[in-house]
């Protein structure tokens, strides 16, 4: 999920030291995006072999470990075409050290090297079958089987191409992925592809013009067979081969230079001319020329493949195009929770693995209650799913914040289940929570964005949200992303039990329609803006709701909260009466949420109580619920969705809101004060 550069120079002479400054400043463009460790892959000096130079944590003690190598690495020397990737890398499968990071490779003497960004779903099958063929893997990470199917398939067809080499790799890969590869076998080459993460490469010509000219071949489509792919078992088939290597014709006398990226931030400052890839593209470069095929039916005409003009500026599209993380991050929502779901929610039998905790199931289901531990939002996700999984798994649940669970000595016993929710994986309180049960003998459950985090470690299982890093204090994806994987395990807990069979099915089709709905969601941006106009200059804001989005009063509280410093504060709609209503005025800024879901009524006393006391409620809705948006003068439409997933869609727009007052104060959006994204300290 996190950033790929590769660069090959054609015909032009370059110093390795230019070169490798090059990768590593892609790099750097690329660090807004947030990893936990980079890496280079470039030809060898004194070799025909691949140089592979890896470090954890930042790009900065790459470079440096770069230049304590520049001996070997002949940095002086000259190439005139060569071809180094390089990856910054957010650890989604095994911790982030030096082994796990890209670029990973075929064999110990670097036949294939390969970055990649995203989620390999089946690797666990393919690496079963590479296994049997002898090959023995060195990196926890899902990538290792792409590096090691390459040189396998290679090692079969030594005749096949670059380009058909990775187009039968990808017919066997599931999941999401962008990918760069280098080989020994072929000098000069670079061969990428994607399918669901992206990745564009940009051109660059000794004449401007002369970029219009560069002859983009576009190859006969690959047929795909995906019914043959045999998991682990017998032979993969490979696929016929679709053109021969004399389709790369070498450019006359141009000197040509290709900069693939996952991110045009990392191309605009060489070139502007661009071309974006498609799902299943596959995409070769080969004595200086570009050649796209594709590997999948469907989907766009690769000659349609434009190149494009970037208009923007370098500073415009760091943030891919949002000025603050913390807005890219609410709007990446659509993505994060489809990577969430991915390779764990089969919609089509309506079956839901988590493999984390897949061994763990017939224990779990034996406790005699869960336990969800956490701080701040990540507190509010399980506060936001408490009600479904009492449903879904007929046990007691009991949500703690972390610290107050530990003032209290909380009884804890070996028969309990514990949830540590944690972005970060870092955050103290939770940290010592998840010890003092651990030492009561609980099982020990870790739901974190950050693999390899202190929580990940000391879990005996756990489930990655793959909500990819989040860079803004203000937690807003990492929330929706735990939601989610909380809602997928209610549903494991319950896949048996036939009198839960149509729930679960409304269940798994409001996850299904989550990413278009967000989307929906996201498009009252403009309207929140102006709502935002109203309320920056108030000192406090109400909000009030109950049952399953009574979790997002709390959570956008906190937002309003932390991001604009303003009094907020998340009301159960039913303590109304036990005090808050004297909070109540024409002056008194309230948001409520009231949807079509069984608490509606009584959301709706509330409403009433409210308006009786001249309040002027702003309301988050039901889409066309007008009978109830009768009551106020303003109003937020979202998307209607089964009743325990509707707390996805209510909080983005508080989510939108606490932004945009943020941004009208003046506020730092990204860095509040006085707060930390990782909170190590008690
Ligand atoms: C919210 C903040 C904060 C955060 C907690 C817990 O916007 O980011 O409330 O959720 O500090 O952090 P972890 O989820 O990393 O444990
Ligand atoms: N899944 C891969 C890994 O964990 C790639 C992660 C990324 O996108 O950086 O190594």
């Amino acid at each position: 999920m996190c950033g790929i550069f590769a660069y090959l120079n054609y015909l032009i002479p370059k110093k390795r030291e230019e070169i490798l400054e090059l990768l590593v400043n892609g790099l750097k463009r690329l660090e807004y995006r947030g990893y936990d460790s980079a890496g280079v892959a470039v030809d060898s000096a004194a070799s025909k072999d691949i140089s592979i130079i890896k470090k954890t944590g930042k790009v900065a003690l790459l470079e440096e470990e770069i230049k304590s190598r520049s001996n070997e690495l002949d940095v002086s020397g000259t190439v005139e075409t060569h071809c180094g990737i390089a990856h910054t890398r957010w650890a989604t499968h095994g911790i982030p050290n030096e082994v796990n990071s890209h670029p990973q490779r075929s064999d110990p003497r670097n036949g294939f090297v390969v970055v990649h960004n995203g989620i390999i779903t089946n690797y666990k099958a393919v690496q079963t079958f590479l296994e049997k063929k002898g090959h023995v893997f060195e990196s926890e990470t899902d990538t290792e089987i792409i590096a090691k199917l390459i040189y396998h398939f290679h090692e079969q067809h030594p005749n096949y191409s670059f380009r058909e080499l990775v187009e039968n790799v990808v017919q066997q890969l599931e999941g999401a992925f962008a990918l760069c590869f280098k080989s020994k076998y072929f000098p000069g080459e670079c061969v990428a592809t994607r399918r669901g993460s992206p990745l564009l490469v940009g051109i660059k010509t000794a004449t401007r013009l002369a970029t219009d000219h560069i002859p983009i071949l576009y190859g006969k489509e690959a047929d795909s067979n995906p019914e043959h792919r045999p998991h682990g078992r017998g032979e993969f088939p490979t696929l016929p081969r679709t053109g021969s290597t004399s389709e790369f014709e070498p450019l006359e006398d141009k000197q040509v230079e290709y900069f693939f990226a996952s991110d045009a931030s990392a191309v605009i400052e060489h070139t502007n001319r661009v071309i974006y890839f498609e799902d299943d593209d596959v995409a070769a470069v080969k004595n200086g020329s570009l050649s796209i095929h594709r590997v999948r039916r469907g989907g766009d005409d690769p000659h349609k493949r434009e190149i494009t003009t970037l208009k923007m500026e370098l500073q415009q599209i760091m943030k891919g195009n949002y000025d603050f993380f913390m807005q890219k991050e609410i709007f990446e929502q659509p993505e994060s929770v489809i990577n969430t779901m991915r390779g764990r929610m089969n919609f089509e039998n309506g079956t839901v693995t988590l493999g984390g905790i897949k061994e763990y199931i017939p224990e779990i289901k034996r406790c005699r209650r869960l336990m969800l531990i956490g701080c701040g939002t990540s507190y509010h996700s399980a506060v936001a799913t408490r009600q479904l999984l009492e449903e879904l798994t007929e046990l007691p649940v009991m949500v703690e914040l972390a610290s107050d669970f530990l003032d209290r000595t909380t009884p804890v016993f070996r028969d309990d289940v514990c949830f540590f929710i944690s972005q970060s994986g870092e955050t103290a309180d939770t940290l010592m929570a998840l010890r003092y049960c651990k030492l009561r003998g609980a099982l020990i459950i870790g739901i974190t964005n950050t693999v390899g985090s202190s929580i990940c470690r000391e879990s005996h299982c756990g489930v990655h949200i793959n909500a990819g890093p989040e860079i803004g204090v203000a937690s807003t994806k990492a929330y929706t992303s735990q939601f989610i994987s909380l809602v997928m395990f209610a549903l494991v807990m319950s896949e048996d039990r036939l009198s839960l069979r149509q729930r679960r099915q409304e269940i798994i089709t409001g996850l299904k329609n989550l990413q278009h709905q967000i989307g929906e969601v996201l498009k009252l941006d403009n309207k929140v803006k102006l709502l935002a106009e109203d309320l920056y200059k108030k000192k406090s804001l109400l909000i009030m709701g109950r049952g399953f989005n009574f979790a997002t009063c709390l959570e956008g509280a906190l937002k309003v909260k932390e991001l604009t410093y303003m009094h907020s504060e998340g009301i159960m709609a039913g303590e109304l009466k036990h005090g808050p209503l004297a909070l109540v005025d024409e002056t008194m800024p309230v948001l409520m949420i009231v949807m079509r879901d069984p608490v509606y009524n009584k959301c709706m006393n509330a409403l009433q109580q409210v308006t009786a006391r001249s309040g002027k409620p702003i309301l988050i809705c039901e889409e066309g619920d007008q009978e109830t948006m009768s009551y106020c003068q303003k109003s937020l439409e979202v998307p209607k969705t089964v009743d325990c997933l509707q707390g996805i869609l209510t909080v983005i727009p508080m989510q939108l809101l606490s932004f945009h007052i943020a941004v009208l104060k003046g506020c730092n959006v990204d860095c509040p004060r006085n707060l930390a994204k990782s909170v190590t300290v008690e």
